[in-house]
């Protein structure tokens, strides 16, 4: 048995032609998903210097959308670009040293592009998923690794662009920068090179089945079916059709439920009558119970609950601000405030509200959606629900509010 060589994958598919054109798509959707990468990151450090904006309120619903469904578009495009570029595996190394070095350099720095975009996809897919088939922190990870993947892309494009120019500036049929001048052999052949093909055969794009302008539109297509079938659980209109957002638009009020209740073994503890509300501030400490929580003033606000998974949904949230249950222990105006709930263990039982959230006007203690008291999936007997906010922080069965 002997190694495949480059000239074993003689498909007339696998040319610059068609890798930088998937290419450049495949560019689009990483650089989307890795500045709204950085947006759900900061909006996640909760000690930045400067604070993550409470405005607009519909802000991470927009990015964390635009994350998922850029990370689930680069899915087909990322096969097709590998499986045109593939045989690159197999090109013998050159002998001499220094060539020898720069291909060693260049191998590696693709190995790594490679292998972090595959992380990049696998990790962020699955966890939209819920599904966590490994034992690292997936938020710190995939942060990190996005690093390396977006920097080893930089450097692969900075190092093909000549070649993608060039590609990029011909007609997607052109042979110019295929292998071996345009004269490799065809389809099924099976036969090595002979530089000796009539002109015709070379140019010919399909000597299979698939033209290169059949393969891009199937590429594009099938893009176009993952980004459909995502943007779904952002976009109400596209909720029937969206096959991956499966969360979207079940659960009370049409709110999707992350963490159910009993999951977050709560519900004996939030249905208590001795439940009561904690609101402190140094020693100044204000106890209240449900009732007292109704009998203060009021507000009404509409705030989309908006997942790092990418699924989002607005409802129309009632309960007391946090501004008004912070000024019964005097807290001084910018305090930040951390948010405990009855949950006893899990990463989402607390979160911090910085001041600027805290202060909002928008930001609420909610006890009802939709006009009827909170579902006690949805965090009853009260949840915070602030503007800007992944839902990682919107806080369920809230039974704490501490200035720290
Ligand atoms: N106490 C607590 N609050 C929580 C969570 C949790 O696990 N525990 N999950 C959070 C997450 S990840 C999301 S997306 C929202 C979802 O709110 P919903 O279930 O009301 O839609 O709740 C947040 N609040
Ligand atoms: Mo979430």
């Amino acid at each position: 048995m002997r190694l495949p060589s480059e000239q074993d994958f003689s498909s007339r598919l696998r040319s610059p032609a068609v890798s930088s054109r998937v290419g450049v798509w495949l560019g689009v959707c990483f650089a989307v998903a890795f500045l709204t990468g950085l947006i759900s990151h900061a909006s996640q450090v909760t000690d930045q210097v400067i604070p993550f904006p409470a405005s607009p309120s519909w802000g991470y619903r927009v990015t964390q959308g635009l994350h998922v469904t850029a990370g689930t578009a680069a899915v087909p495009l990322l096969l097709v670009k590998l499986w045109t570029v593939f045989h690159r595996l197999f090109t013998r190394p050159p002998r001499a040293a220094r060539a020898l070095l720069l291909h060693a350099l260049e191998r590696v720095s693709i190995g790594v592009l490679v292998a972090s975009a595959i992380f990049m996809l696998v990790t962020g897919l699955a966890n939209a998923a819920q599904w966590y088939p490994w034992s690292f922190s997936f938020r710190s990870t995939h942060y990190a690794i996005a690093w390396v993947a977006i920097g080893s892309l930089v450097i692969h494009v900075a190092v093909q662009l000549p070649v993608i120019r060039k590609a990029l500036g011909e007609d997607v049929d052109s042979t110019d920068q295929d292998r071996d001048g345009g004269g490799a052999g065809g389809v099924g052949g099976g036969g090595s090179p002979t530089g000796e093909e009539p002109a015709e055969a070379g140019r010919t794009s399909s000597r299979g089945v698939l033209t290169r302008r059949g393969l891009l539109r199937s590429t594009w297509l099938a893009t176009g079916v993952a980004v459909l079938a995502t943007a779904g659980s952002t976009v109400p209109a596209l909720r029937r059709i969206s096959v991956f957002g499966v969360r979207s638009g079940d659960g009370p009020a049409g709110i999707p439920i992350n963490k159910s209740a009993k999951s977050a073994d709560v519900l004996g503890s939030a249905t208590s009558s001795s439940y009561r509300l904690t609101v402190v501030n140094g020693d100044r400490e204000v106890v209240l119970s449900r009732a007292d929580l109704l009998a203060m003033p009021q507000r009404r606000e509409e705030l989309p609950i908006a997942c790092v998974e990418g699924w989002s949904a607005s409802g129309t949230w009632g309960g007391v601000r946090v501004r008004d249950l912070l000024d019964l222990v005097d807290a001084p105006a910018g305090s930040d405030v951390k948010v405990d709930s009855l949950q006893e263990s899990g990463p989402f039982r607390s979160s911090l509200l910085q001041g600027n959230f805290a202060d909002h006007p928008l930001t609420l203690l909610a006890v009802e959606l939709e006009g009827e008291p909170l579902a006690i999936d949805h965090g009853y007997p009260c949840r915070i629900i602030a503007p800007n906010r992944p839902g990682v922080l919107q806080t369920k069965w809230v039974d704490r509010l501490e200035v720290v």
